[in-house]
């Protein structure tokens, strides 16, 4: 007779006893069998309230999700014109991805910015690139999503100022902005000013779009950076929606009427490997904005109803044997659209080590399309509704989540928490134990920790001429800057800092500098003048690296190592982990800062943001063995090369330079001419990274088991 103990009998034969349960690293149990007794709560119909099952009654059945790639990259010209292609083979929504300069606030002319002017995304510097990018796109129909945060008020005010100058009534203008600054202070690190402005420029956000942009979601309230940066899904998922929660706060305490700028805040999640887990997440966030968002007071349904945008995660994506990110991709696409998402954005294969080309982004894009118009996925609501599995995982993440979210809420909200650094730090240590788990061979990565190729083939991938574009930028600057009425320009800049001293709406303050043809560095520095910039040095966890591999005999092999080291120095070895130019990625610095931290190593997190001045100045100052220069912004090229030039003119030729990051093996040449001694791409070992530096300080190193096994 079935009965579940019968089950558990008869499975426990045919595994002789080996425990089947797995333990997720966000601490959850999962067991091999689900049935009806794990589900206790009724997720309803889709399009009803707590909208478990999806925000709209007939879903894809309906309407399809948009088919939203995120790209940006060079000039605003090169940018349209691959818009354009894009849209035409079958995309259905923009969005933009702008380069770090424009991120953090900088003209193209900057001199903090030389490294970074068109790389990460295209470089707008005033209305006339705005009105370039969108060239022939009516910003009427075509919904725009705009990933800015630090200098959110210059890019919204540049788009609407090139919709009206496109004819485009600004209540007509559909799309999204990122405007999401409370997880940048957490992971991704593109703000500008310090917290408490950065806060009210939200709510300035808010109180415009809601009067002036019925249509245009005025922000975009995302884990997806969490995830990249390590976070469980429960922490991703608690994080978000207390940030959500801080918002709404803020709007409110602003003055404004909930319902009335609630139902236009929208979501953002990163959908990793987890398949089922992923699935489960997306249902659980709906649940937990419903009920939160009924706390606050919410009366409006539309107010309570989670809309989201998912990208399939660039973490999870390898440089190693690459096409298996094409298979990686689908899975989480699926895993997307099976959780409800409204909007998505697949990765292209070529993630781990560029921006993508035409090819690998219309197989990314047609990941997409297949899913839609081949598979018959889109005929069914929610077809995972049900499954006892998911419905008791979706209600596990409700409550692991709510867990968080009440500890956040309890200790006064996710702003004082950010500052209090506990979520960042949970995050940290999350991404510390991940990064063991895979250099043990534990969490399996095909291709990578498993199943490595002897040789790997080279790919084409694309690259930017930076100096060309920062040229080119310069050159429109100075046109822009010739042409305008200067005096009205300058007296909407004022009014801007005047706006700033007091409580001005800054997006309206701004949109009439953007018509004056005021530009972004000019706009945003007359808001630093009142707010200051901020700046934040890392503070890497320690001991949960070291942890991870108590009585491994490889680790023990550095452990060893270093103290060798150690003992010829009569110091610890010294290391500066460096980040230079506007990259803010620190996911992979702050790995290495805490392994080698554990390891024994002397390490300085350096500052973000810095310049290959200030980097060499930091070195000398902390009279260091080695530098690891981390990119993850294609600035490699033009950064690290300075650096060594740097310490070389100060007579330190000896401080060895490593790098590590998403570098693309086709400038490995050009760097170790350079004189990069170590260069470490995605998917390193960081037993390997450690154990390369203790032969570069002229430790006598034995091979590790790991570079053994690959030798062979
Ligand atoms: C949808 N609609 C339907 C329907 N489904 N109508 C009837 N029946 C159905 N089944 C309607 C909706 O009500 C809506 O109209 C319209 O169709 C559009 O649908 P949507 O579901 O709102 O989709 P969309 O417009 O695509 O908006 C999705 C969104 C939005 C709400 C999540 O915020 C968005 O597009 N976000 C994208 C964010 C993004 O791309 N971020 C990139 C980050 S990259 P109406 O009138 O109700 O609006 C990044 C990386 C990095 O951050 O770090 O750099
Ligand atoms: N073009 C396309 N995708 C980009 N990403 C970041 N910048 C760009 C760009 N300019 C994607 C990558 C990355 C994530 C943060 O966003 O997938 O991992």
């Amino acid at each position: 007779m079935s009965s579940i103990d019968n089950w558990q009998s008869l499975a426990a034969k045919e595994v002789k006893g080996r425990d089947l349960n797995w333990q997720t690293p966000e601490g959850i149990t999962v067991k091999p069998l689900y049935t009806a007794d794990d589900v206790s709560v009724d997720p309803g119909l889709p399009g009803f309230a707590p909208f478990t099952r999806g925000v709209r009654a007939s879903m894809y059945a309906g309407r399809p999700w948009t088919i939203r790639q995120y790209a940006g990259f060079s000039t605003a010209e090169e940018s349209n014109a691959f818009y354009r292609r894009n849209l035409a083979a079958g995309q259905k929504g923009l969005s933009v991805a702008f380069d770090l300069a424009t991120h953090r606030g900088y003209d193209s002319d900057h001199p903090r910015v030389v490294g970074d002017v068109g790389k990460a995304g295209v470089a707008i510097d005033s209305v006339e690139d705005m009105k370039i990018l969108f060239d022939g796109i009516p910003l009427g129909e075509m919904s725009v999503s705009m990933t800015m945060n630090g200098a959110v008020i210059p890019i919204l005010a540049f788009f609407i100022v090139a919709g009206e100058e496109q004819g485009v009534d600004r209540k007509l203008l559909d799309g999204t902005i990122q405007n999401d600054i409370l997880k940048e202070f957490m992971v991704r690190n593109t703000y500008i000013y310090p917290p408490e402005p950065s806060m009210r420029i939200i709510s300035d956000i808010f109180g415009y779009t809601s009067r002036e942009m019925p249509k245009f979601n005025s922000i975009s309230i995302s884990g997806y950076h969490m995830q990249e940066a390590g976070a469980t899904q429960v922490q991703e998922l608690a994080f978000t929606i207390a940030d959500g929660i801080e918002y709404v706060k803020y709007g409110v305490a602003s003055g404004l009427d909930i319902d009335k700028f609630a139902g236009r805040l929208s979501f953002f999640f990163a959908i990793g490997m987890n398949f089922f887990m992923e699935v489960a997440k997306l249902r659980a966030a709906r649940v937990l904005w419903h009920r939160a968002m009924t706390k606050l007071g919410a009366k409006d349904e539309r107010s309570k109803m989670l809309r989201t945008h998912c990208q399939t995660s660039g973490v999870s994506l390898q440089e190693q044997d690459p096409y298996n990110n094409v298979i990686r991709t689908t899975i989480e696409a699926m895993a997307a659209m099976l959780g409800g998402t409204q909007s998505l954005h697949t990765n292209a294969l070529d993630e781990a080590i560029a921006l993508p080309t035409d090819f690998s982004a219309r197989i990314a894009r047609n990941t997409q399309i297949v899913i839609q118009e081949e598979t018959g996925m889109c005929n069914v609501v929610d077809p995972l509704g049900g499954s006892y599995y998911i419905e008791s995982l979706t209600q596990q993440l409700v409550d692991a989540a709510q867990g968080i979210i009440d500890r956040v809420q309890n200790e006064g909200g996710m702003a004082k928490a950010v500052a209090a650094g506990w979520p960042k730090a949970m995050i940290e240590e999350a991404a510390a134990g991940r990064q063991a788990r895979v250099d043990k061979g534990e969490d399996v990565i095909v291709g990578v920790n498993k199943y490595r190729l002897a040789t790997e083939d080279r790919i084409e991938t694309l690259d930017i001429d930076n100096h060309v574009v920062r040229e080119a930028q310069i050159a429109r600057i100075k046109a822009v800057k010739a042409a305008r009425d200067e005096a009205a320009c300058q007296a909407a800049l004022r009014a801007i800092t005047e706006g700033a001293r007091g409580n001005g709406n800054l997006l309206a303050l701004a949109v009439e500098a953007a018509r004056h043809r005021a530009t972004l560095g000019e706009i945003s520095s007359a808001m630093e003048e009142v707010f200051g910039r901020h700046g934040t040095v890392p503070t890497p966890v320690k001991g949960v690296y070291g942890a991870a591999y108590a009585g491994d005999d490889r680790y023990q092999q550095i452990l060893d190592g270093v103290e060798a080291v150690s003992r010829r120095l009569e110091r610890k070895p010294r290391m500066l982990v460096a980040k230079m130019g506007q990259d803010g990625h620190d996911r992979g610095a702050n790995v290495i800062a805490s392994a080698f931290t554990d390891m024994g190593f002397d390490v300085t997190s350096g500052p973000l943001f810095q310049t290959p001045e200030e980097a060499c100045a930091l070195a000398l100052e902390k009279g260091v063995d080695a530098v690891g220069a981390s990119s993850l912004a294609a600035g490699h090229k033009t950064l690290i090369p300075q650096l060594i030039a740097l310490l070389r003119e100060a007579g330190r030729p000896d401080i060895k330079v490593v790098a590590g990051g998403v570098i693309p093996p086709q400038d490995y040449e050009f760097l170790r001419e350079a004189g990069v001694q170590g260069i470490y791409g995605p998917g390193s070992n960081v037993l390997d990274c450690a154990a390369d530096m203790l032969r570069l300080l002229g430790h006598n190193m034995p091979p590790l088991g790991s570079e053994l096994e690959k030798a062979e």
